[in-house]
């Protein structure tokens, strides 16, 4: 019912709708009506009411609205199909639940407006509140599981090139996929792969992009960001997404036919800690040292105690980093 009313309500858009209108066309009383605009109110829809006049939702452009992304996607493989929910634990556990049933094809998207569970490496969680692009792709790429993780890499430097692109505002890259912006965390990228080490049957790319959101819990408030913090613009998800997934498409296409070689300097160039001092925990020791260099399998090369040392997971650790 309340998608129905959301519907309805951009349909009218800039309009106003009475509830009494609203309570004939959906068959409902307008106390019930009332009820659930409360309770899209809660789940963060900025909607007015005045007296006489009725209902209007006001920021539309923060309401995501798959019939305008698939039009915006419609000549491209990535988006199709598109499996939309306003709210699910976690799109790309979503994502790998359907591929245990289903043989969904390469470029199937599935976007939510809000996440309960979302994941971000290593078992972390991730804040998903109305407000941040949350979405995954299911790739078949055709290359061994150890290429498809550099997709990771890949990613991040399509998303940092297009959201750069987009608020027109530098946009960088902490190892592996961190989108860093003014020195904080803006979005961050989950890829996950199932099949043969050879050959993966499939990768589910989840993406996290905190748009429009204005304020983070505790925990994570000092280290997120989001576009609207950065630029004081609120963004037209829509929009956004869709510039977002074609950039990840071309950049996918041009991975699969060039290999790393396109991405790895300009991964370099965006990269937050090169030539600087980081230190990364490796469950029993750390490394300390200099970023030095990427190698072609995206692994850091820190230089130690004057040893050149290869890392090729964990989390970087910046140490008296000076913003450029
Ligand atoms: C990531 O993990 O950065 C990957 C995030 C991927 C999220 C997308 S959303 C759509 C898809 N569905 C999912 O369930 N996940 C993907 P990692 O590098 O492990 O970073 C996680 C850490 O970032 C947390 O431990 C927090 O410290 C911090 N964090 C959590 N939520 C954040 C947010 N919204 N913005 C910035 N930092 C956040």
């Amino acid at each position: 019912m309340k998608e129905q009313i959301l519907a309805r309500l951009m349909a009218a858009y800039p309009g106003y709708l009475s509830g009494s209108q609203l309570a004939d066309d959906l068959g409902v009383s307008r106390v019930a009506i009332w009820k659930h605009i409360e309770g899209l109110k809660e789940e963060g829809h900025d909607i007015t009411g005045i007296s006489g006049q009725g209902y209007r939702l006001q920021n539309i452009e923060q309401v995501i609205q798959p019939g305008l992304i698939e039009q915006n996607l419609s000549s491209h493989r990535f988006g199709k199909p598109l499996y939309y929910s306003s709210h699910t634990t976690s799109t790309n556990l979503w994502a790998k639940q359907l591929l245990a049933t289903q043989q969904l094809p390469e470029g199937s998207l599935f976007l939510a407006a809000s996440q309960s569970n979302g994941r971000g490496r290593l078992g972390r969680s991730w804040e998903s509140p109305r407000g941040g692009l949350w979405f995954s792709l299911v790739l078949r790429p055709t290359v061994n599981l150890q290429k498809a993780a550099l997709l990771s890499l890949v990613f991040a430097v399509a998303l940092a090139q297009s959201l750069e692109q987009y608020i027109k505002h530098p946009c960088k890259i902490k190892w592996p996929n961190d989108l860093i912006i003014d020195g904080h965390k803006a979005g961050g990228i989950l890829l996950e792969a199932s099949g043969e080490m050879d050959a993966p049957d499939f990768v589910v790319a989840g993406f996290g992009i905190n748009v429009n959101i204005q304020e983070f819990p505790e925990p994570i408030q000092q280290l997120a960001t989001s576009l609207a913090l950065i630029t004081g613009e609120l963004y037209d998800l829509n929009q956004l997404l869709a510039h977002l997934v074609l950039g990840l498409e071309e950049a996918y296409d041009l991975f699969l036919k060039e290999g790393m070689g396109p991405f790895l300097k300009l991964y370099k160039s965006r990269c937050i800690h090169m030539n600087q001092p980081i230190a990364i925990n490796l469950g029993k020791h750390q490394v300390v040292g200099i970023h030095r260099d990427i190698d072609d399998n995206g692994n850091l090369i820190i230089e130690e105690d004057g040893q050149l040392v290869r890392v090729s997971a964990g989390d970087v650790h910046l140490l008296d980093h000076q913003e450029e």
